[in-house]
């Protein structure tokens, strides 16, 4: 998916991702060495791709060759796009422990606080609930405070130009990096970014939603109307931009995301349901003809719905729930349903702590 965003949880969420990121091979990581960085130096590739991309954008040829000839080819960066060894133990209730906890929540609260007329106006004109954006938010970045310590150029040029053959997606997602990296260059010169310097996470995702340069390019806006996009410190463009993202992807006003449900007990008809995994397939008519018990509000819900399961370690009962279009509408800003539900209960839990303080009497003087 070309627009599909790497955020910067992407370290973490590999030990819980599910079956559609797992290696289908064992993939061991390196040991941590102290490899010290070397400039990716003049490959043929290297100065190709400079002058391809000057020729095209107009730009200066020779001073882009020298910086991407300069640009540090990381070690790091090729540990971290590894997917994690099999075998390692899908575990939502972990992985969502990492996220609904109270100084996350705290956080939530008070950006929604900060910035509640910016999300007020981004829900009425995208149709995108504040609990998602601010669900979006802090599984991202924890509300601005943990953006990437990566410099882009040089992690996008690694990806682009030195991408681990290891992977088992190797070609497609060096092809994908090497469009960023170009898509990178052209939003620095736009927004007068200075490419060196811009830090974010090891896959190149940029500041608080974490966009990668094609999406910033592509759905970011000006919410806050000052004229131009920044998404590196303007909380009103960064709450805009992820809600008009959802909204390009089709999110549908008032749709519920999820609901609950309970399997049949027949093997077959359970595995024929899971088998789409988070693509929204059956609608409640076909669920009750497969002998599972969907919800009274899903029995209600018109459209397809996506039957989910996520593990819980090795011996703890799964998770099951139904997903919606709006479900799979969160997962195109990671491509993983444990993804998808963490920014959902995320942004509930917030939301439920707006609304008990509001609620909380006054201490009687
Ligand atoms: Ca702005």
């Amino acid at each position: 998916m070309k627009s599909r965003l790497l955020p910067l949880i992407a370290g973490l969420l590999v030990l819980v991702s599910p079956v559609t990121h797992a290696a289908k091979k064992a993939t061991k990581r390196a040991p941590a060495k102290a490899e010290a960085p070397q400039p990716l130096g003049p490959r043929a590739e290297v100065l190709a791709f400079a002058d391809d991309l000057a020729a095209a954008q107009g730009w200066d040829a020779a001073t882009l060759r020298e910086q991407l000839t300069e640009a540090l080819d990381l070690p790091r960066v090729k540990q971290l796009i590894l997917p994690a060894a099999v075998g390692t133990a899908k575990d939502w209730s972990a992985y969502r422990d990492r996220f609904i906890e109270p100084r996350r929540l705290e956080a939530g609260a008070a950006f929604w606080a900060e910035h509640e007329a910016a999300l007020t106006r981004a829900e009425n004109q995208y149709g995108v609930p504040a609990e998602i954006v601010v669900g979006i938010v802090g599984v991202e970045t924890f509300y601005g405070r943990i953006m990437g310590g990566f410099k882009v150029l040089d992690a996008l040029a690694t990806l682009a130009f030195d991408f681990p053959a290891a992977h088992p997606r190797a070609a497609d997602r060096q092809a994908f990096f090497r469009k960023e990296l170009a898509e990178f260059l052209k939003l620095s010169r736009e927004n007068g970014l200075d490419a060196a310097a811009v830090r974010g996470s090891y896959a190149g995702a940029l500041g608080l939603p974490q966009f990668m340069p094609g999406s910033w390019r592509q759905h970011a806006v000006d919410f806050d109307g000052d004229g131009h996009i920044d998404l590196m410190s303007s909380p009103g463009d960064a709450i805009g931009s992820v809600a008009h993202y959802l909204s390009q992807y089709g999110w549908k006003p008032g749709m519920a995301t999820h609901y609950s449900v309970r399997l049949p007990h027949d093997q077959a008809e359970r595995a024929r349901l899971l088998a789409p995994d988070i693509k929204p397939t059956f609608t409640a008519a076909d669920l009750l003809a497969a002998g599972a018990l969907p919800s009274e509000a899903a029995r209600e819900h018109v459209g397809a719905m996506a039957v989910i399961e996520l593990q819980n370690g090795p011996k703890k009962p799964t998770t099951v729930l139904l997903g919606t279009e709006n479900f799979w509408v969160v997962t195109r800003y990671n491509w993983s349903a444990y993804y998808a539900l963490a920014v959902i209960e995320l942004g509930q839990a917030v939301k439920a702590r707006r609304l008990h303080q509001a609620r909380a009497p006054s201490v009687p003087g």
